[in-house]
């Protein structure tokens, strides 16, 4: 079994999406084992996001981030790192295969860096693990 770790973002939140696309994860089979809200703090988000922190784009995606709160979950089920990125579509939803949540539910301005991609999920198994660990205590997590 493998786990990932999935934020809801603020635009998923915010336009009231956050059902539609958990229905979309529990068709696909994953189990919850862990689910809370949470404000990101600069902090946090400079961690999570270390691999862009640098970039020019970064205090948008900060403050995009931090506008609401979101809701953090651990997904379970066999192979779903890989499953639960190739459901969300590539970052930039304009670029997202058909069919995928980014794809169906982002929102992006053709030209402009500023994206708005409903999902994070764990790229990797060194990232899940890291990205589990960063958002949840064990005892936050269910074993059924
Ligand atoms: P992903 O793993 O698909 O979330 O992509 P990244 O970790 O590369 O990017 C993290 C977030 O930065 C994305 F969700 C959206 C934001 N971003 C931008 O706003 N502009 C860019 O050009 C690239 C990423």
């Amino acid at each position: 079994m493998e786990r990932t770790l999935v934020l809801l973002k603020p635009d998923a939140v915010s336009t009231r999406i956050c059902g539609k696309v958990i229905a979309r994860f529990e068709e696909a089979g994953f189990t919850i084992i862990g689910c809370k809200m949470i404000t990101l703090t600069p902090e946090l988000l400079r961690e999570h996001y270390a691999h862009i922190a640098d970039k020019p784009f970064y205090p948008d995606v900060e403050a995009f981030m931090s506008s609401t709160p979101v809701i953090a979950m651990v997904l379970e089920a066999d192979g779903i790192i890989a499953t639960m990125r190739d459901m969300l579509g590539v970052t930039d939803c304009l670029q997202a295969a058909p069919g995928t949540i980014r794809a169906e539910l982002g929102n992006k301005e053709p030209g402009k860096s500023k994206m708005y991609n409903v999902v994070h999920a764990s790229d990797s198994p060194e990232a899940a693990q890291a990205e589990v660990r960063r958002f949840f205590v064990e005892s936050e997590l269910f074993a059924y």
